[in-house]
């Protein structure tokens, strides 16, 4: 506070600030006041602006990275509808599947095991007999490798009609 620099202004009637530059400034004249003291609150205001933009483009380029190989199942409709949406699909061996709760939970999704390629164990790749996608918004995922086509359902609501069919490539 107390440096003085060449950029000194001449500011008779701003009393306030030529007091407050005086109080920390062994000498100044009656009619010139340091502009430095004045200046960093401005310099601060529109840095802080700056980055406040910053902060919002950058917030906006991270949408993005979103897993190329998976596909999500719906489990239900907002509608309270009983169905995996979609009902039928295929995926490429390995590829990620999420079956997530949508409506009409709770839901779980089962392998048929008379209806699996052979060789695939269907408690492996079902979720527990026991456990139930409760809340919304809950996934289950499974990759499956072994090629063919898998039958699931959901039992709770199998005898609604709530099974699907997933055909491995
Ligand atoms: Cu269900």
């Amino acid at each position: 506070m107390a440096t003085v620099t060449s950029a000194a202004v001449s500011i008779p009637t701003f009393t306030g600030l030529k007091a407050s530059v005086a109080s920390s400034t062994s000498r100044v004249s009656s009619s010139t006041v340091k502009v430095s003291a004045a200046y960093p609150k401005l310099v601060v205001k529109a840095s802080m602006k700056e980055v406040g933009a910053a902060v919002v483009a950058t917030a906006a380029s991270a949408m993005l990275a979103s897993n190329a190989l998976a596909i999500e199942v719906g489990l239900g409709t907002v509608d309270g509808a009983l169905v995996f949406s979609p009902q039928e699909f295929s995926v490429a061996s390995g590829e990620k599947i999420v079956f997530k709760n949508v409506g009409g939970f709770p839901h779980n999704v089962v392998f048929d095991e008379d209806e699996i390629p052979s060789g695939v164990d269907a408690s492996k790749i079902s979720m527990p007999e026991d456990e139930l996608l409760n809340g919304p918004g809950e996934t289950y995922s499974v990759s499956l490798t072994e090629k063919g086509t898998y039958s699931f359902y959901c039992s709770p609501h199998q005898g609604s009609g709530m099974v699907g069919k997933v055909t491995v490539n």
